[in-house]
């Protein structure tokens, strides 16, 4: 796949009266690299419509497009790929349905990160590494102490995701990570575009 460095993940709530397409571009125009459709609330037929306006809106900047959960919305949307958790359809299944589309995975313990590199993910998500409440399942933290494991254990590239902000990434960075994901602070910044290039300065300051 293509590399990355910034993942941004859409995240509705967090920004409530302004249109998720526009913070997306705003998103892009910072810097984002890559983009993931994450919807858990909403009816398929709407999910289905957002991953299409997100796979034109990505498609002219050149941004990769993800979408969660949904297989065959991404199947249907022309996404670059789609992002799985632990408890969805298992990656060797998605593998046939996806063909070489890119598999995220998300990880919480080594073990399922080297499974899921040996069963052929294109990256893991590694998180959460702090607590976050964007994530509706409570799930402890993973720490950063997760994040320096994979960065020894791991070759194929890894996300990590959970509670980072502007104000911790460097921690997560001294962790071994290169890529990051964030989403409330991200969607929920009031200036998307300037909060995107702060992160980018601190990934290239690395
Ligand atoms: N997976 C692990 S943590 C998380 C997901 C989707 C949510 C991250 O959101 P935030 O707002 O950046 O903490
Ligand atoms: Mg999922």
């Amino acid at each position: 796949m293509k590399d990355f460095r910034l993942y941004a993940i859409t995240g509705e709530q967090f920004h409530p009266g302004r249109d998720m397409l526009d913070v997306m571009e705003q998103a892009i125009l910072g810097g984002v690299d890559i983009i993931q459709l994450r919807d858990k609330k909403s009816p398929k037929a709407e999910v289905l419509a957002k991953a299409k306006a997100l796979r034109k809106l990505t498609s002219r900047y050149d941004v990769t497009f993800i979408v969660n959960d949904y297989v065959d919305i991404a199947l249907e949307a022309d996404a670059d790929g789609i992002h799985l958790g632990q408890g969805d359809m298992p990656l060797t299944e998605a593998r046939r349905l996806v063909g070489s589309k890119i598999i995220g995975i998300s990880t919480h313990a080594i073990e399922e990160a080297l499974l899921a590199e040996s069963q052929g993910a294109d990256y893991i998500g590694v998180g959460p590494v702090y607590r976050t409440a964007t994530k509706e399942d409570v799930v402890d933290p993973v720490t950063e102490a997760y994040v320096r494991e994979v960065a020894h254990a791991i070759q194929i590239p890894f996300v990590a995701i959970g509670g980072i902000k502007l104000h911790n990434v460097d921690q997560v960075l001294m962790a071994g990570a290169t890529r990051i994901c964030a989403v409330s602070e991200i969607v929920g910044s009031s200036n998307v575009k300037g909060t995107c290039e702060a992160f980018i300065s601190k990934l290239e300051a690395k």
